[in-house]
């Protein structure tokens, strides 16, 4: 095993122990709710998986010690990284010692590949230890690859098989757990005993729902982004010279941006949701930043912030076609992978987009043409992260700018810098919220592992309470799922959760966000993620879920502004 070199952090970490619902100080049994149905699109989604549809709804709750024969259970981090994922395999090991201490853990190495191609090791005490409460997935790696076609689950349960294997955990965000339903499905249909269990991961905040009040990793992320973002604001305010185009991640959703916004009140805050329902043009968001930065520059305040999701493209109408379109074209036309220049792409797509969608793409920076015909991720998305919007966003607002100064409505210096904070969140030490969130999780699979179930991920619920309080839980997959169109196919996959414009958190936006655009010190500062100290400073939950969840908000759960 390699040595690892560890800061005093994470030294000081290592011995933290993570705090969890009061059912796991005992014996834990399982009690079984009622039958489920799918979100939509019901007797599609029965049909596709007749075997793990309906099931109840588990809640653990006290029970009695049981013996059980030896298990070999294996774990997989799938898709991007998230703070808490070496957590949940911790959870997941001292769960399953605790059961039996003859029960044995295995992690894949790089993500579900690892499953198929029987790549794995083994995580002993001593390896887990190492990795007690840290950031990053790199215990075992993580990966990308879709788990859908029956050679691959043949393949993996040969490799199981071989290793006695008889559960999988599968960590991942909605595309991982949807494989893991159809994992599931496929092999209580074929009688291969393999059990699989999901855990919910996602920094970018979209795996939720009643059961799911957050998936892990997104308070971390959100924390570290907004301490970002906070100190770029008190440059801005000390320089009062720099508009700040800040570009969160969030590849279809903008709920990190909305956190971050709530926690650190920038100027300007785009959710792409919002722009979607509103029907809004390029054009419109372009005018909307420039009314603000015009009246800020009037009011002599040459700076400022703008938070921008990184998906926003998506949701422009006339983009969000462009993107179907072309998303089509690279799905279907093999040869277009082996065009081997930009220029070569470029002309190839023009050629067959409707008239429409061509002007569209014919406007656009050749740059950002360029990032829109690159390779879709293997779950047919378009990969996000390298559309550079936040450059786009400034070259557009500047050009309307200098047309107003030419027209003598704008007096101003616009000088612009651009951001983009993605990778900086999604490896960082987790909070406390999620060591121990994740911790519980871990410990609530290995339960639902002991328990011979499958088809379910594991829930913990009633986050905004004491971590005594929580509930653990298992929710099916099916519960979560419907149709959606995917590669130009409908396909069965879990649902996403988008922004709410009825939400608490948007509402909150909504009330304070002329304020925050206005006024000269608003700005929140919130500083790096503590560890250790007074729990109203290490222990918050996201904002969101406190406005989501919480009927009434203690004294330091309110936002600071209020209190002074
Ligand atoms: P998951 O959906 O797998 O959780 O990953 C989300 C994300 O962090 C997005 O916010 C971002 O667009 C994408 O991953 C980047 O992917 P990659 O790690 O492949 O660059």
């Amino acid at each position: 095993m390699k040595t690892m070199k560890k800061s005093f952090l994470e030294i000081a970490r290592a011995s933290y122990k993570p705090r969890f619902p009061v059912v796991f100080e005992g014996e834990v049994t399982i009690k079984e709710g009622d039958a489920t149905e799918s979100v939509s699109d019901r007797s599609e989604i029965k049909e596709i998986f007749p075997t793990t549809y309906g099931m109840p709804l588990l809640t653990l709750i006290p029970g009695e010690k049981k013996e059980s024969a030896p298990l070999n259970v294996g774990v997989i981090l799938s898709g991007g990284q998230a703070p808490g994922g070496h957590n949940v395999i911790s959870g997941l090991f001292d769960g399953l010692k605790r059961l039996n201490p003859e029960n044995k853990l295995y992690g894949f190495l790089g993500g579900p590949s690892g499953l198929v191609d029987h790549q794995f090791m083994e995580l002993t005490a001593k390896v887990v230890d190492n990795y007690r409460n840290t950031g990053g997935f790199d215990i075992i790696g993580s990966g990308r690859t879709k788990l859908e076609e029956e050679w691959q689950f043949m393949k993996s349960a040969d490799g199981c098989k071989k290793m006695n294997i008889s559960a999988l955990l599968i960590i991942g965000g909605d595309d991982s757990n949807t494989n893991a339903c159809v994992l599931a499905e496929y092999y209580l249909q074929k009688n291969i005993p393999i059990q699989v269990i999901g855990c919910p991961k996602a920094i970018d905040g979209d795996l939720k729902n009643e059961l799911i009040e957050i998936p892990f990793g997104f308070d971390t992320a959100c924390k570290v982004y907004s301490e970002l973002i906070g100190n770029i604001q008190r440059d801005a305010s000390s320089s009062r010279k720099y508009w700040h185009f800040i570009r969160l991640m969030g590849q279809s959703t903008s709920h990190i941006t909305l956190e971050c916004a709530l926690q650190s009140h920038p100027n300007i805050c785009l959710i792409s949701e919002e722009i979607e329902a509103k029907n809004m043009t390029l054009d419109d968001v372009i005018e909307y930043i420039v009314k603000i930065i015009v009246f800020r520059s009037n009011e002599g305040l040459e700076y400022g912030t703008v938070l921008i999701p990184e998906g926003l493209f998506e949701f422009i109408p006339v983009m969000k076609r462009l993107i179907a379109e072309l998303n089509e074209i690279v799905a279907e036309n093999t040869d277009f992978t082996e065009l081997n220049s930009d220029e070569e792409r470029r002309e190839y797509v023009k050629e067959m987009l409707h008239p429409e969608n061509c002007k569209v793409f014919r406007s656009l920076p050749k740059g950002i043409a360029n990032q829109l015909i690159l390779d879709r991720d293997p779950h047919g998305n378009v990969q996000v992260s390298p559309i550079e919007t936040e450059k786009l966003l400034i070259e557009m607002v500047g050009k309307r700018l200098a047309q107003l100064k030419a027209e003598g409505t704008y007096k101003g210096n616009f000088s612009a810098l651009h951001h983009f904070f993605g990778y900086e969140g999604r490896c960082a030490t987790p909070t406390n919220f999620d060591a121990d969130y994740t911790y519980s999780l871990g410990k609530t699979a290995a339960i639902l592992i002991a328990e011979g179930k499958t088809g379910y991920i594991a829930t913990i619920a009633h986050l905004t309470k004491p971590s005594s309080n929580w509930v653990a839980g298992g929710m099916p997959f099916t519960r979560m799922m419907n149709m959606e169109q995917r590669s130009g196919r409908m396909k069965p996959v879990i649902r996403k959760a988008m922004v709410r414009l009825d939400g608490k958190p948007f509402k909150m936006l909504e009330q304070y966000r002329e304020k925050w655009a206005c006024d000269m010190s608003d700005f929140i500062y919130p500083g790096p993620i503590q560890y250790f100290g007074p729990t109203e400073v290490c222990d918050q939950p996201p904002r969101t879920l406190l406005l989501e969840h919480e009927e009434e908000l203690t004294v330091p759960q309110l936002l600071v502004d209020e209190l002074v």
